[in-house]
């Protein structure tokens, strides 16, 4: 089964596209732009078809799915695209009574906080998400050369969630189940990295040629605990799609304290938000790895020149990376205006066409 080889489904010509070149830090003819939610509300056209459907039942509906991920493609030619999904959609489909409320986010009806409510984390397998392989053999089809990132939900996150009940700014119950009953916790992440794994292995076998594990809010732990409560089941995700060789992003906001470790986990690619300059992130992560990121997502809302200046400076504090794909520090803003993710990926790759 270890066969080192990516799936079938990735053609030579996503094998050589700048963004997987990038990730594996060899020489690219640009450096390669996606954008973190890139797909979704900043574009009229995603309004458009999204239109009088729930988030959650949008993201069942293969069709409408290769459509939204495409959008952003065709509009900003951004060198990849991420699949349109949602980190909460895996635990909706092994059966947690959940939704994505707008304005608000997801939403868990019964959170879980108990060790007998763990029997409701069941195993995910590839039926369970039958959308997800048709969606992405749409995908492939329709996106030639240019590559897909399937993504998850990383153990602490998608845990902040389900433990919290909804989003939280602090974290509090979260952090009361992780320090209060370690054992516990340890066995909810470890529940929490099977279903992921599963997750990230369904999307990969179905042509996925990146993953990226989401760990958005883990930034709210000190290194130490990150170490001793996270590490471990993100690791577990990492080394569970290791064999498929296909590059593993990993992602989290306010993570400067964290970037070493999270490299340590598993990555190939750390995301970096706009916190820590590349350069120094490069210091904290150590060799062996390619960065993801990262300009402010709110810098958008300035001027094009403000823009370009910062775009500038980010491309100068990368210039001595192994390997750089250049993408905000966090997810691009619903009011962000389209035009202004048009000209920063137009920027990036005349300024670094080589
Ligand atoms: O192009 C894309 O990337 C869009 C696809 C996408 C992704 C990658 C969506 C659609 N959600 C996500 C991931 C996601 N979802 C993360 C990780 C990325 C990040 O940190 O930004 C997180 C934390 C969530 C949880 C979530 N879902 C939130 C945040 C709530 C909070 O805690 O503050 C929200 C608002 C959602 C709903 C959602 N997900 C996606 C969309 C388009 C929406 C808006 C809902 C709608 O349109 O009805």
């Amino acid at each position: 089964e270890a066969t080192g080889q990516q799936p079938s489904a990735t053609t030579d010509a996503v094998k050589d596209s700048a963004f997987l070149k990038a990730c594996r830090r060899e020489p690219v003819p640009h450096t390669p732009v996606w954008f973190m939610r890139q797909a979704g509300r900043s574009l009229p056209e995603y309004h458009k078809v999204r239109e009088g459907i729930p988030m959650l039942e949008s993201c069942t509906r293969p069709e409408l799915v290769a459509e939204i991920t495409m959008q952003p493609v065709r509009r900003h030619k951004v060198d990849a695209a991420i699949y349109f999904s949602d980190i909460v959609v895996p635990l909706k489909a092994i059966g947690i009574d959940l939704d994505i409320k707008p304005g608000v986010g997801p939403v868990i009806a019964n959170p879980i906080r108990s060790r007998a409510d763990l029997d409701r984390l069941r195993d995910l397998t590839p039926d369970d998400v039958s959308y997800v392989t048709e969606a992405i053999g749409l995908l492939t089809a329709e996106l030639g050369g240019t590559p897909l990132i399937g993504f998850a939900g990383a153990p602490f996150t998608l845990a902040s969630y389900l433990v919290e009940g909804g989003p939280s700014r602090n974290h509090e119950i979260t952090k009361a189940l992780m320090y209060g009953e370690p054992e516990l916790w340890a066995d909810l992440l470890d529940r929490l990295a099977e279903i992921t794994s599963a997750f990230l292995k369904v999307q990969i076998e179905a042509g996925a040629s990146a993953v990226q594990l989401f760990d958005s809010w883990v930034g709210a732990l000190s290194p130490a605990d990150y170490r001793r409560s996270v590490m471990p089941a993100s690791a577990k995700v990492f080394d569970s799609v290791a064999h498929y060789g296909v590059p593993r992003i990993h992602f989290g906001v306010g993570t400067g304290e964290l970037l070493g470790l999270m490299g340590e986990a598993g990555a190939d690619v750390v995301g970096v938000d706009w916190r820590v300059p590349l350069d120094e992130a490069a210091r904290r992560v150590g060799p062996g790895k390619a960065l993801q990121g990262n300009i402010d997502p709110a810098i958008l809302f300035s001027t094009p020149e403000a823009v370009e200046e910062k775009a500038r400076e980010v491309l100068d504090a990368a210039s001595g990376l192994e390997g750089h794909v250049f993408n905000l520090g966090h997810g691009v803003l619903p009011t962000t205006d389209p035009e202004a993710l048009t000209r920063l990926v137009d920027y990036v790759h005349t300024q670094t066409a080589r």
